[in-house]
């Protein structure tokens, strides 16, 4: 079967990617109005067999994907997706705090919260089942003890969105105030989780990647990496959109180190544009990740952070809605920066 993809390319920001859009010589990369495209790659894969050709803006600017990629984004959970927003990570696990307890797991976890919020969090990501390579599955009991007190005390004033997989504790967590899902199954795992999305109304992460935690590291294949997983999560929404979920609930994230070898992540990485056509947001997760030990040599996970914040600016660059991270205040820091100098008109000095 023959299909179609664009990754769009050339990138234009601030003033000039306004002024081009205004003039019709380039598009909004996620509907984001200071990042232009002036250029796609036409992908056509038909079984085995792939080309590709290079278009300006002005010959694709009528095909349909066009429409996807540029279209604005809205109604998802309150953001504005005109901008980067920023998801901080709040860890529920044992492995990630001191051996206290549960009471003081859960009362380290709300500080921790609370802190990124103050440090420009825009949504708090809770989560209590480690899905990182190589780890075992969670009860939905012990899950439920770990997430929920924290869940409910941030989402009195923030917007929390929550790591799970399961159905019961999706439901459960838009109870306790939770504005977001973040499925790393991308509703897959638990056949309950599309019901409690539908009924809850809750915006939805879906996630991809190839295999289960436990085992997903140790041989992943892939024929072509960015458009497999293109593929795989544009039938993911379609399924979603289906079941009832409309697109503007619905976000898709590549799942960096899901499954991937370094190289299927820095291409994922090179080539993150082209998900923009599946006309949801955006989100990316790289943070403290293997990949970046491996391209910086630091074998420490929390030492990890600059070269983080070097892959999240990288993401933001390609239109990126949503940045999962731990460290909130130092991406925020450089996305200030940054901002301001590919398009001034975004801050106020
Ligand atoms: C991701 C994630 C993790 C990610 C989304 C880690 C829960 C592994 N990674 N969720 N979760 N995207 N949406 O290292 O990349 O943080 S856990």
């Amino acid at each position: 079967m023959n299909k179609t993809y664009l990754r769009p390319l050339s990138l234009v920001f601030g003033a000039d990617a306004m002024a081009m859009i205004a003039a019709g010589t380039a598009g909004a990369l996620g509907g984001i109005p200071h990042i232009a495209f002036t250029h796609a790659e036409k992908i056509m894969r038909d079984g085995k067999l792939i080309s590709r050709s290079i278009h300006a803006f002005t010959d694709i600017k009528n095909h349909p994907l066009t429409d996807e990629i540029t279209k604005l984004r809205d109604g998802f959970a309150g953001l504005s997706f005109n901008r980067c927003n920023i998801m901080g990570i709040v860890n529920v696990t044992p492995d990630s705090f001191s051996d206290g307890g549960q009471h003081e797991e859960t009362a380290l976890a709300i500080a921790h919260g609370l802190a990124l919020a103050e440090q420009g969090a825009d949504i708090l990501d809770v989560g209590g089942e480690s899905t990182r390579p190589g780890s075992n599955e969670v009860s939905i009991d012990e899950e439920r003890t770990r997430i929920m007190p924290v869940v409910a005390a941030l989402a009195a004033n923030h917007r929390v969105s929550v790591d799970t997989r399961k159905g019961l504790l999706m439901r459960e967590a838009a109870g306790f105030g939770a504005k977001i899902i973040n499925d790393v199954s991308a509703l897959k795992f638990d056949a309950a989780s599309v019901a409690a999305i539908v009924e809850t109304g809750l915006p939805v992460v879906l996630m991809h990647a190839q295999g289960e935690p436990r085992t997903m590291q140790l041989a992943p294949k892939y024929q072509d990496v960015v458009l497999d997983v293109y593929d795989w999560l544009e039938e993911r929404v379609a399924g979603a959109v289906t079941a009832g979920i409309p697109k503007s609930l619905i976000a898709v994230d590549p799942g960096i180190g899901f499954g991937k070898t370094i190289h299927h992540n820095l291409e994922l990485l090179r080539q993150l544009s082209i998900f923009h056509s599946l006309g949801v947001a955006l989100l990316v997760g790289l943070s403290r990740k293997n990949m970046v030990g491996v391209l910086t040599g630091e074998k420490t996970a929390a030492k990890r952070v600059a070269g983080s914040v070097g892959g999240s600016v990288q993401a933001a660059m390609m239109g990126a809605h949503i940045l999962r991270v731990h460290d909130v205040k130092e991406t925020v820091d450089a996305l200030a920066v940054f901002n301001a100098a590919l398009a001034p008109h975004l801050v106020s000095l």
